[in-house]
C-alpha cells in the first residue's frame, strides 16, 4: 500500500511527510519547493492482539513494542496541484503521473485561509481546496477515458479496466459504475451523452 500527500502548493505537505516519516526534506514558504516526490514510512499504531492472549509476539512484517503494533505505510509527498494542473498546468503532470503510483490520498489544506490555490499570499476559501484535488483528479481520469474511447468502446467492461489499469481503479468499484451509468457491461459505449452525464460527479471508488 501506498498514501500519496496531495494539496495545492505551499499547504504544508512536505511538513507534514516529515513529521509521519522523519524524513528530513525541504520546508519552505513557496510554492513548488517540492518538485520530485519524496518517499518514506510511517508508522500506524494499533494495539496489537497479543494483548488480550497475555503473550509477546514476534510478528515479521511489523515491530510489536509493548503490545502497540508499528503498521508501516509508506508515504509519498507530491509536488503542489493547482487549477488546470490536468491540461499542464504548474507541474501538472508529472504530479498526476506521480500519483498514478498511490492506493490512496491524504490531502492537506491550508486550514488559515491565508495563502490562494497557487499556494501565494492571498486570503482564500479552505474548502476550495478539496474541491480542487477532487476536479482535477476527475478530470485527469477523465481524459484518459476519452483519450482511449477506441480501446473499449462497443467491448466489454474489462477492456475498460484495462485502459484504467495503471490507476489501480478497483474493478468491482467500476463494474458498479457502469450499472449506475445504465450501461451494458458487455458493451462499453462512451457517446457525448455519457461522457456529460459524467460531468461534475465525483467517480468514487
Ligand atoms: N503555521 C503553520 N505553518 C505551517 C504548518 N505546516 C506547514 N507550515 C509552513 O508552511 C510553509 C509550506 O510548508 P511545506 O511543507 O513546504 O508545504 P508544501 O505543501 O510541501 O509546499 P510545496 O512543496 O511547495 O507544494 C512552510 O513555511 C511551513 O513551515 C502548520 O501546521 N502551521
Ligand atoms: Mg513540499
Amino acid at each position: 500500500m501506498l498514501i500519496g500527500i496531495v494539496g495545492k502548493p505551499n499547504s504544508g505537505k512536505s511538513t507534514f511527510f516529515s513529521a509521519a516519516t522523519h524524513v528530513e526534506v525541504k520546508i519552505a514558504n513557496y510554492p513548488f519547493t517540492t518538485i520530485e516526490p519524496n518517499k518514506g514510512v510511517g508508522y500506524v499504531r494499533k494495539r496489537c492482539p497479543c494483548s488480550e492472549l497475555k503473550n509477546n509476539c514476534n510478528p515479521q512484517d511489523s515491530a510489536c513494542i509493548n503490545h502497540i503494533r508499528m503498521i508501516p505505510i509508506p508515504l509519498l509527498d507530491v509536488a503542489g496541484i493547482v487549477p488546470d494542473a490536468h491540461q499542464g498546468k504548474g507541474l501538472g503532470l508529472q504530479f498526476l503521473d506521480d500519483m498514478r503510483q498511490a492506493d490512496g490520498i491524504i490531502i492537506v489544506v491550508d486550514a488559515s485561509g491565508e495563502t490562494d490555490l497557487e499556494g501565494n499570499p492571498n486570503p482564500s476559501d479552505p474548502s476550495k481546496e478539496v474541491e480542487l484535488i477532487e476536479t482535477e483528479l476527475r478530470e485527469w481520469i477523465k481524459s484518459i477515458i476519452l483519450r482511449n474511447r477506441k480501446d473499449y468502446e462497443h467491448r466489454p467492461v474489462d477492456k475498460l479496466i484495462e485502459v484504467l489499469s495503471a490507476l489501480k481503479i478497483d474493478n468491482d468499484a467500476m463494474v458498479k459504475f457502469v450499472d449506475s451509468l445504465g450501461m451494458d457491461k458487455n458493451k462499453i459505449m462512451m457517446d457525448e451523452e455519457i461522457a456529460g452525464r459524467s460531468k461534475g460527479k465525483p467517480w468514487k471508488t
